[in-house]
Order: structure tokens, then sequence, then C-alpha cells
């Protein structure tokens, strides 16, 4: 940490995040039981994975006296794969529950993510260390990483080094992938006698760990309002200047849970879904040429000028560009050169030397440990201005001028502040972590739900990660995988943008959102409209 502090990091370090009631007193909350869960998907491969901890039921947290012991916690915890805004709060919040369970607690930090675990690289975390962080944005407490935990060599290291701390918990933080390495290790933990339960949190800016007892994962509030803060001042600029159409491609390596909440605080002209396009097997052509129809449209009425949304992982739904990756993953899988391009099929063919080179090589070389294509590396936006702009070249009936800007809104919203939501809500989750540890549970993740009402009525509990999993082919074989949430083509959030769309490709109803706000209350403390269009959905489902 630098030494001079802001005014407003000073502000920040001062906030206290607000307990829902149900942890209020977290001595006194006792777990039920719901019935045993099943699997997204592959249930008999995936109890053969895990035959201690699959089938395990959901819990749900109420107040009253509890079983659990109150004996000294010792917990370590580890931040897996990208940033997210409320990293450090999930600690704090770890952090103060176990002081407030035994004030002898314990709480250590693997560095530099899952092979901080495996490498036994650690940090104990104190009240003086943790106090200059609280309610920061970033990971540079402790570090993340990628590290995929899956060798025996791996799995032993890891056992060790828990077992040498004496760690009654080990909280994993972290998304799909990362929480992948959180079942698999308690399962390890289990069938190999380790007494250290391993929990996960969910993290991740994309905010496609999701299901209906993890309504989002933190850190996707502050990237979604930091970025439609940026789409708010470009669309101003471009309303202002009259001269440029921005395409602006924007975080989310597969789902466009990011694109369409920018695109409902900010009402751009065009906003392209992946899952839509997938829905519609859109080609880039179709997609160039949607595009071109309205900026021909825009431009017959003047305006030659606009603000194109583009997912980041729009890449991997356009049919052709998925086969492409499929049959590129299966021959990367047996032999990682360049020459593989020479064996795909024809059609595959064709679409990758239809690529520019610099991504022909991203395609082939730039995989994260866990084996996905480094999407946020590819300038998707690039592809479809060129693309666009050829098609307007051959329409005789456009007479307009098209003048195109590149933007990437990515890094830049994963370790600002912490909204408010996500300094509340990654605290809650840092507390729910340790009342599932001092239960005995394993294998599950944490679970903040109710999230629409106001915090005090904010429901907790666990949910086995195994009731998340699926088998997917990753490297060349079959493996365990947590399965994402895309954008529901059915759901409110989704229908809210369709029904307005058109109306914001042709005339300006740009809207401007501003910055985070940490008050007053009645702006800072306002959800993004996916949570509250779906939270409205399910009040209008139960009643
Ligand atoms: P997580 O799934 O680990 O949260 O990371 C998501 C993400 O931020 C994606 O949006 C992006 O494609 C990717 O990380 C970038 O990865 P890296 O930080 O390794 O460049």
């Amino acid at each position: 940490m630098g030494e001079e502090r802001s005014p407003l990091e000073q502000d920040r370090l001062n906030f206290q995040p607000p307990l829902p009631q149900i942890l209020s007193d977290i001595s006194n909350i006792y777990l039920t039981e719901g019935g045993p869960t099943s699997a997204a998907g592959d249930v008999e491969m995936l109890q053969g994975h895990f035959p201690n901890t699959f089938g395990r039921p959901a819990v749900n947290f109420e107040q009253g006296a509890s079983a659990a012991s109150h004996h000294p916690l010792r917990i370590g915890v580890v931040l897996s794969g990208g940033q997210a805004a409320g990293g450090h709060n999930v600690i704090t919040g770890l952090y103060d529950a176990m002081q407030k369970l035994h004030p002898d607690s314990q709480l250590f930090g693997f560095v530099g993510g899952p092979s901080g675990i495996v490498e036994k690289k650690y940090v104990q975390l104190t009240q003086e260390l943790l106090a200059n962080y609280r309610n920061m944005g970033g990971f540079d407490l402790i570090g993340s990483g990628r590290a995929k935990i899956e060798t025996d060599q791996q799995l032993t290291a890891c056992m060790e080094i828990v077992q040498f701390l004496n760690l009654d918990g080990l909280v994993n933080i972290g998304g799909d992938d990362s929480n992948t390495n959180t079942a698999v290790l308690a399962e390890h933990f289990l069938s190999n006698g380790c007494q250290t339960k391993v929990i996960g949190v969910p993290k991740t800016i994309d905010g496609d760990l999701k299901n209906h007892k993890i309504e989002i994962s933190f850190g996707f509030d502050t990237a979604a309002k930091t970025y439609s803060e940026m789409i708010g001042n470009i669309a101003r600029d471009a309303f202002s200047a009259k001269k440029y159409y921005h395409f602006i491609r924007l975080m989310g390596r597969s789902a466009s849970h990011i694109a369409l909440e920018c695109a409902l605080q900010t009402h751009p002209n065009i906003t392209l879904i992946g899952e839509e396009v997938a829905a519609k097997k859109m080609t880039f052509e179709q997609i160039s040429n949607e595009i071109a129809d309205v900026i021909a449209t825009r431009s017959a009425a003047g305006k030659d000028y606009g603000i194109v949304l583009i997912p980041e992982g729009l890449i991997g739904f356009v049919p052709e560009m998925k086969q492409l990756m499929k049959e590129l993953n299966f021959l990367l899988a047996k032999e990682a050169t360049e020459s593989v391009a020479n064996q795909l099929s024809r059609a595959a063919k064709t679409t990758f030397y239809f690529l520019p080179e610099a991504i022909q090589k991203q395609l082939l070389l730039d995989r994260d440990p866990h084996g996905n294509v480094q999407v946020s590396h590819i300038e998707t936006e690039r592809l479809l201005i060129h693309a666009v702009k050829e098609k307007l070249q051959q329409r005789v009936d456009y007479k307009g001028k098209f003048r195109a800007l590149k933007h990437f809104f990515g890094y830049e919203g994963r370790s600002g502040f912490p909204s408010n939501f996500d300094a509340t809500y990654a605290y809650a989750l840092g507390n729910v972590a340790v009342v599932l540890v001092n239960s005995g549970m394993t294998g599950y993740m944490t679970s903040v739900t109710n999230l629409a009402q106001p915090v005090q009525e904010w429901e907790a509990g666990g949910i086995p990660i195994t009731m998340l999993m699926k088998m997917e082919e990753r490297k060349g074989r079959l493996t365990p995988v947590i399965q994402i949430s895309l954008v529901d083509l059915e759901g409110e959030p989704f229908a809210r943008f369709a029904s307005q769309r058109e109306k914001w490709a042709i005339e300006d109803h740009y809207r401007y959102p501003g910055p985070i706000q940490f008050s007053p209350e009645s702006i800072a403390d306002q959800l993004t409209l996916t949570l509250q269009l779906e939270g409205q959905a399910k009040v209008t489902k139960s009643v």
C-alpha cells in the first residue's frame, strides 16, 4: 500500500459494512438441511469423482443455539483467478467473524493464489495488517493466481500444509474454475482423513457463477457500475462531437451479463448479446450486416455517430468460431504447436485463415492453466469494425461517414474501490464461510440470498459445490467443471433490454450513470438492474 492515502481511501478504510440480521450474532446460528442434491449434469461420473462429498444437502442458517464448539479457529484463505472488487472484504469478514467466535483464532493467507498452497507460501493476517485493506479494491494483500490443482503431488502438498498449520478450514475465493479446486480439495482431504474443511466463495466480475442460491458473485456490481460510468461518458462525448462510432468491448470471458447490465444502465445504440447470437446461430457476416443496417439507418437520419457494446465472450458464441475453438482445443491437447492449424477441418480452416494473424496466434498459444482461450486478449472490436466498414462500402445507398474508434473496458473494472453493495456482500460472504467451517461443512460454497431486499433481510447458508458441476472436455479429456450461468434469454433483464433496443438503436436515449457513489445512500445503494429485475421477477412468481 502506498505511503499517502487519498481522502477517499481514508474514508473507505473507516467504512463498516452492515451485517444482515442473520449474521448479527455469529455464535448463535444453527444449520437446517434441505434434501439431498444432484448435479448440473453427468451425475454418475461426478459421483465417481466425488464419492464422499457428492449429493450433500444445501443448508440454511437460522438464529438460535448452535451445537458447534467455540474453540479458537484456524483458517487459511486463498484468492483465485481474476481480481474482483470485494476480495479484501471477504478476508476482513472472515477475520472479524473468527475473532467474534474466539479472540485467539488465527487467519493465514496463501500467497499468489492456489500455487501458494502447493508451494506452502503463507502469511499470518493480523488486525494491524488488515487495517490497511478494509474496503480496498484489488487483491494485493496476498495476490492471486490461476493454478489448477490436479496432480497427486499438488494434492499431497496441499494436505501437508493444511495439516502443518492445523487448519480447521481452507477458504478459496474464486470463480467457476477456481472453485473446481475447492471441490477437488474437499474430496481429497475427506477421503484421506484430513480434518480441514474446504469452503468456496463466489467471486467473479463476469457474474456467471450463479443459480437460485447464488444470486450473483461479488465484483459484478462494481465492474458493471465502473464500465457503465465510462460508457456513459463516451456516449456523451459521441453525442457532443457527433462524428465517431465507438465500438466498446466489455470484459466477461463467456457470458454477456456485464454487457447486458451496462446496456440497461446506458442505453447504447447496439449491444450484442453472445447468448442470443448463439441461439439465432448468427455468423460474423450476419452480425456485421445487422450493425451496418443500424449505422446506415442512423446515417440517413443525419447521425454518423453511436455506441456499440460487444461482450468479450462473443467470439465463443459465433457458431463458426465455436467450431474452430472446439477443434483447436482437441488438437492442442495432443500437440501444442502452431502446425495443428493444418489438421483442422475445411470449414474450421476457412474461419481460421479469415482471422488476422495476431488472433490466429492467440487462439493457438494463448491459454490459461484451465485450458481457456484468453478472450480478453482478442480484439473482437477491431474485427467487427473492419467487417462493418466493408459491408458499408458495398452499400450503394449509404452516403455516410463511418469513423470508428475501438475501446476495451476490462481490467479497469476489476480492482476499483468495492461499491457499497460489493463491500457489504463480500463481507457477509466471509462471515458465512466462518460459520460453515465451524459447523463442519466441507465442499460447500457460501450463499447469501434475498439480495434485492434491504441488507437486514438477506439470508445465508451454503450449497454443495458438486450440485453446480457437470463434465466438460478440457485439454482433450472429460473433466469435472462448474457449470456457468449464461444470460437467460427468457429472463427479465434480457426482456427489458429487448423491449427497448429498437428505440435505443435509432433515437438517442443515452443514460449517464456517473461514477460509483459512496453517498448519499439513495444513489450509493442502488442495486444493478440485473438484480433488481431478477428480484422483482422472483417476487411476482411467488405471489
Ligand atoms: P475469473 O473468472 O477468475 O473471475 O476472471 C474473469 C476475468 O476477469 C474475465 O472477465 C477475463 O476474460 C479474464 O478474467 C482475464 O484473465 P487475466 O486476468 O488472466 O488476464
